[in-house]
Protein backbone atom coordinates (compact mmCIF):
# COMPACT_ATOMS: atom_id res chain seq x y z
CA UNK A 1 0.00 0.00 0.00
CA UNK A 2 1.61 3.45 -0.68
CA UNK A 3 2.60 5.17 2.00
CA UNK A 4 0.91 8.81 3.60
CA UNK A 5 4.01 10.72 3.38
CA UNK A 6 6.98 11.80 0.98
CA UNK A 7 9.99 14.26 0.88
CA UNK A 8 9.72 17.43 -0.96
CA UNK A 9 12.31 19.84 -1.40
CA UNK A 10 12.58 23.93 -2.26
CA UNK A 11 15.62 23.63 -4.36
CA UNK A 12 18.17 26.80 -4.37
CA UNK A 13 16.84 28.20 -8.06
CA UNK A 14 13.31 28.36 -6.96
CA UNK A 15 14.67 30.01 -2.89
CA UNK A 16 17.12 32.52 -4.14
CA UNK A 17 14.31 33.37 -7.10
CA UNK A 18 11.37 34.40 -4.32
CA UNK A 19 9.42 31.25 -5.01
CA UNK A 20 8.91 29.74 -1.93
CA UNK A 21 5.72 31.12 -0.86
CA UNK A 22 4.10 30.44 -4.31
CA UNK A 23 5.48 27.18 -3.87
CA UNK A 24 4.11 26.21 -0.69
CA UNK A 25 0.54 27.53 -1.72
CA UNK A 26 0.78 25.79 -4.38
CA UNK A 27 1.35 22.29 -2.65
CA UNK A 28 -1.21 23.39 0.31
CA UNK A 29 -3.90 23.71 -2.86
CA UNK A 30 -2.80 20.08 -3.80
CA UNK A 31 -3.88 18.66 -1.09
CA UNK A 32 -0.83 18.16 0.56
CA UNK A 33 -0.29 18.88 4.47
CA UNK A 34 2.86 19.98 5.38
CA UNK A 35 4.01 18.15 8.44
CA UNK A 36 7.69 19.38 9.23
CA UNK A 37 9.35 22.19 7.31
CA UNK A 38 13.16 23.68 7.74
CA UNK A 39 15.15 26.43 5.34
CA UNK A 40 18.82 24.82 5.59
CA UNK A 41 21.85 25.48 3.27
CA UNK A 42 23.30 22.28 2.95
CA UNK A 43 26.90 21.59 3.12
CA UNK A 44 28.93 19.85 -0.24
CA UNK A 45 29.10 16.57 1.65
CA UNK A 46 25.45 16.72 2.75
CA UNK A 47 24.48 17.23 -1.18
CA UNK A 48 27.00 14.27 -1.95
CA UNK A 49 25.35 12.05 0.53
CA UNK A 50 21.55 12.82 -0.27
CA UNK A 51 21.97 12.33 -3.65
CA UNK A 52 24.52 9.46 -3.52
CA UNK A 53 22.74 7.46 -5.72
CA UNK A 54 23.54 9.57 -8.38
CA UNK A 55 27.21 9.47 -8.57
CA UNK A 56 27.61 7.50 -11.33
CA UNK A 57 25.61 9.88 -13.48
CA UNK A 58 27.74 12.65 -15.54
CA UNK A 59 25.76 15.71 -14.04
CA UNK A 60 26.23 14.25 -10.61
CA UNK A 61 29.44 17.36 -9.70
CA UNK A 62 26.74 19.91 -11.25
CA UNK A 63 23.74 18.55 -9.46
CA UNK A 64 26.13 18.42 -5.98
CA UNK A 65 27.38 21.85 -6.62
CA UNK A 66 24.12 23.93 -7.30
CA UNK A 67 22.30 21.84 -4.53
CA UNK A 68 24.81 23.29 -2.41
CA UNK A 69 24.69 27.04 -3.44
CA UNK A 70 21.93 28.18 -1.70
CA UNK A 71 19.45 27.52 0.87
CA UNK A 72 16.96 24.76 0.47
CA UNK A 73 13.23 24.30 2.22
CA UNK A 74 12.95 20.92 2.96
CA UNK A 75 8.93 19.23 3.50
CA UNK A 76 7.99 16.60 4.96
CA UNK A 77 4.13 16.26 3.41
CA UNK A 78 1.33 13.99 4.12
CA UNK A 79 -1.20 13.04 1.73
CA UNK A 80 -3.12 10.23 0.10
CA UNK A 81 -0.39 8.21 -2.09
CA UNK A 82 1.71 11.07 -1.59
CA UNK A 83 5.16 9.82 -3.12
CA UNK A 84 3.28 9.29 -6.50
CA UNK A 85 1.05 12.78 -5.85
CA UNK A 86 3.72 14.48 -5.44
CA UNK A 87 5.40 13.80 -8.31
CA UNK A 88 2.28 14.38 -10.61
CA UNK A 89 2.00 17.78 -8.66
CA UNK A 90 5.59 18.88 -9.45
CA UNK A 91 6.00 17.24 -13.31
CA UNK A 92 8.67 15.82 -15.51
CA UNK A 93 12.15 16.80 -14.62
CA UNK A 94 12.60 18.97 -17.84
CA UNK A 95 10.51 21.57 -17.13
CA UNK A 96 10.33 21.73 -20.86
CA UNK A 97 8.30 18.39 -20.72
CA UNK A 98 6.20 19.12 -17.81
CA UNK A 99 2.62 19.39 -17.92
CA UNK A 100 0.62 22.64 -17.76
CA UNK A 101 0.18 23.77 -14.52
CA UNK A 102 2.87 21.70 -12.71
CA UNK A 103 4.89 23.30 -10.31
CA UNK A 104 8.20 22.84 -13.05
CA UNK A 105 6.23 23.89 -15.50
CA UNK A 106 5.11 27.23 -13.63
CA UNK A 107 8.47 27.53 -11.54
CA UNK A 108 11.42 25.74 -13.13
CA UNK A 109 14.54 27.11 -15.52
CA UNK A 110 16.46 23.76 -16.32
CA UNK A 111 16.94 20.31 -16.15
CA UNK A 112 19.46 20.65 -13.74
CA UNK A 113 17.97 24.06 -11.83
CA UNK A 114 14.43 22.37 -11.86
CA UNK A 115 12.89 24.35 -8.88
CA UNK A 116 11.84 21.06 -6.69
CA UNK A 117 12.70 17.62 -5.58
CA UNK A 118 10.21 14.93 -4.46
CA UNK A 119 11.37 11.03 -3.49
CA UNK A 120 10.62 8.44 -6.14
CA UNK A 121 9.46 6.03 -3.96
CA UNK A 122 8.38 5.10 -0.08
CA UNK A 123 11.31 3.66 1.04
CA UNK A 124 13.54 6.74 -0.05
CA UNK A 125 10.58 8.43 1.18
CA UNK A 126 11.41 7.56 4.50
CA UNK A 127 15.01 8.15 4.08
CA UNK A 128 15.00 11.40 2.87
CA UNK A 129 12.99 12.76 5.57
CA UNK A 130 14.81 11.23 8.22
CA UNK A 131 17.74 12.65 6.65
CA UNK A 132 16.57 16.17 7.20
CA UNK A 133 14.59 16.06 10.29
CA UNK A 134 15.36 13.97 13.66
CA UNK A 135 13.39 11.20 14.69
CA UNK A 136 12.35 13.15 18.28
CA UNK A 137 10.33 16.18 15.91
CA UNK A 138 8.97 13.84 13.39
CA UNK A 139 6.94 12.03 15.90
CA UNK A 140 5.73 15.35 17.59
CA UNK A 141 4.21 16.71 14.46
CA UNK A 142 2.53 13.37 13.32
CA UNK A 143 5.03 11.68 10.84
CA UNK A 144 4.68 8.18 11.52
CA UNK A 145 7.55 6.35 8.98
CA UNK A 146 7.56 2.50 8.09
CA UNK A 147 10.72 1.03 9.83
P1 LIG B 1 13.69 13.66 -10.49
O1 LIG B 1 14.18 14.77 -9.61
O2 LIG B 1 12.60 14.11 -11.40
O3 LIG B 1 13.38 12.41 -9.75
P2 LIG B 1 16.15 12.32 -11.36
O4 LIG B 1 16.05 11.46 -10.15
O5 LIG B 1 16.36 11.68 -12.69
O6 LIG B 1 14.90 13.30 -11.47
O7 LIG B 1 17.38 13.32 -11.18
C1 LIG B 1 17.71 13.85 -9.93
C2 LIG B 1 18.09 15.30 -10.09
O8 LIG B 1 19.23 15.40 -10.91
C3 LIG B 1 17.02 16.12 -10.82
N1 LIG B 1 16.03 16.68 -9.93
C4 LIG B 1 17.81 17.18 -11.52
O9 LIG B 1 17.97 18.33 -10.69
C5 LIG B 1 19.15 16.53 -11.75
N2 LIG B 1 19.28 16.11 -13.13
C6 LIG B 1 18.69 15.06 -13.73
N3 LIG B 1 19.05 14.96 -15.01
C7 LIG B 1 19.90 15.99 -15.24
C8 LIG B 1 20.63 16.44 -16.37
N4 LIG B 1 20.56 15.80 -17.53
N5 LIG B 1 21.41 17.54 -16.22
C9 LIG B 1 21.50 18.18 -15.04
N6 LIG B 1 20.83 17.80 -13.93
C10 LIG B 1 20.05 16.73 -14.02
Amino acid sequence: MAGRFTFAMIKPDAVSGGKTGQILAHTEAAGFTIRAIRQLRLARVEAEAFYAVHRERPFYGELVEFMSSGPVVALALEGDAAVGAWRDAIGATDPAKAAEGTIRKLYAESMGKNAVHGSDSDENAAREIAFFFPERELASLGVTLPA
